[in-house]
């Protein structure tokens, strides 16, 4: 069913999608390649929301050259009427002869009917080309279509001993500067970074992406940044002060507390949005508040935060990855652990696998996933 030439062609598509993974959410990144006659004559990728869709830039730079091309798209062309028209129409009034995908898209709008679309007009489809390769560029898109909850990341930083602050609470900063560009780009490529009181009331941290340290090509830096992810914090009682940077006008910001807990007037003043949610042993409602960044069609979260609140995260299986900077320093025994996690014995261990590992400057950026899931 495909050859060579659809497998390199499909390989350029998915190489187009990453280039909308800091600007398309909550749309999925999509990548698209016309070709006619082995030449290609278009390319797109989905533009920041309310935006183009990939086919429809393709199509455009292709013009009248799209009649009889094929489009290698890695996700199924859209059939419905959203913030943009349906792709699959846009491709068969171009004449497109062939469409080869690599995914059908999870979108239960869409879910095989942009297909059955373009068959009806007579138009060939061929779908599953390079298809593990298409789902891991959109696993948070996926997630929040198949399970109703955007993926879950937690990024901890450690030394080689397993420590994440020293006894006083101070923690910066363990690791370089290659590996704080590198977590500026996961913050940039999620929809909501989340974290806890603890960690605002130590480092007073902003949460925001700043252009300029993401390490990204400038275009890419600016999408970005324009583009913030909305900042969660964790506070039961309320205790962010008004003026913390997580608070300030540079980007979105959710205080989520306790539904018991009395708001202060400061706060309320200051017109931050609030978010109560049910307390549980360990803090707050975190599927609640999954739920909640599901309804606003949140695709990647990132959690970046102290050892507690990610002791609680995983012992409520809500994490998908964990993506560990360990840094070339040791800490000594009387620094704080990487998690809170009180396990008793050998048969309570988490399973993990390592997805991968790379050197990031001076750092060792360790990817695991919970093997059990
Ligand atoms: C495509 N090509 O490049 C993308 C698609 O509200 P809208 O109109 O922007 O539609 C959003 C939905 O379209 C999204 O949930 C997903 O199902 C699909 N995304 N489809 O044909 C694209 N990004
Ligand atoms: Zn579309």
């Amino acid at each position: 069913m495909s050859g060579e030439f659809d497998t390199l062609m499909m390989a350029r598509a998915l190489q187009l999608a990453r280039r909308g993974r800091y600007s398309a959410m909550p749309n999925p990144h999509v990548g698209c390649v016309l070709v006619r006659e082995g030449a290609v004559v278009g390319e797109g990728f989905t533009q920041p929301a309310g935006g183009d869709h990939a086919e429809i830039q393709a199509l455009r730079q292709a013009g009248d050259q799209a009649r009889g091309a094929t489009a290698y798209v890695t996700l199924e062309p859209c059939s419905h009427h959203g913030k943009t028209g349906p792709c699959a129409l846009a491709l068969i009034e171009a004449g497109v002869s062939r469409v080869v995908a690599a995914i059908e898209d999870p979108n239960p709008l869409v879910a095989g009917n942009g297909f059955a679309r373009l068959r009806e007009s007579g138009v060939i489809v061929d779908s599953g080309l390079l298809a593990d390769e298409a789902r891991a560029v959109i696993p948070g898109f996926i997630a929040r279509m198949t399970r109703g909850r955007g993926r879950v990341r937690i990024k901890l930083a450690m030394s080689l001993d397993g420590r994440t602050a020293m006894a006083s609470g101070d923690s910066q900063w363990i690791t370089g500067p290659a590996a704080r560009a590198d977590v500026q780009r996961l913050r940039a490529m999620s929809c909501a970074v989340v974290t806890g009181v603890g960690t605002v009331l130590a480092d007073d941290c902003s949460l925001s992406v700043r252009a300029a340290e993401t390490g990204l090509p400038e275009a890419q830096a600016q999408l970005a940044s324009v583009r913030q992810p909305l900042r969660v914090v964790l506070d039961s009682n309320l205790r962010t002060p008004p003026a913390a940077k997580v608070l300030d006008a540079t980007a979105p910001s959710l205080l989520c507390h306790a539904i018991d807990a009395p708001v202060p007037a400061a706060i309320a003043a200051a017109g931050v949005e609030l978010l109560p949610l049910a307390r549980d042993q360990k803090g707050l409602d975190l599927a609640a508040l999954l739920q909640h960044l599901n309804q606003r069609q949140s695709n990647e979260i990132l959690v970046e935060c102290g050892p507690h609140l990610a002791g609680a995260f995983l012992s409520a299986g809500l994490v998908d990855e964990l993506i560990v900077y360990m840094a070339p320093v040791l800490m000594g025994s009387d620094a704080q652990p990487l998690l809170h996690l009180p396990l008793q014995k050998m048969a309570e261990k988490v399973p993990l696998k390592i997805a991968d590992m790379r050197r990031v400057g001076e750092d060792w950026r360790i990817t695991a996933v919970p093997s059990l899931r």
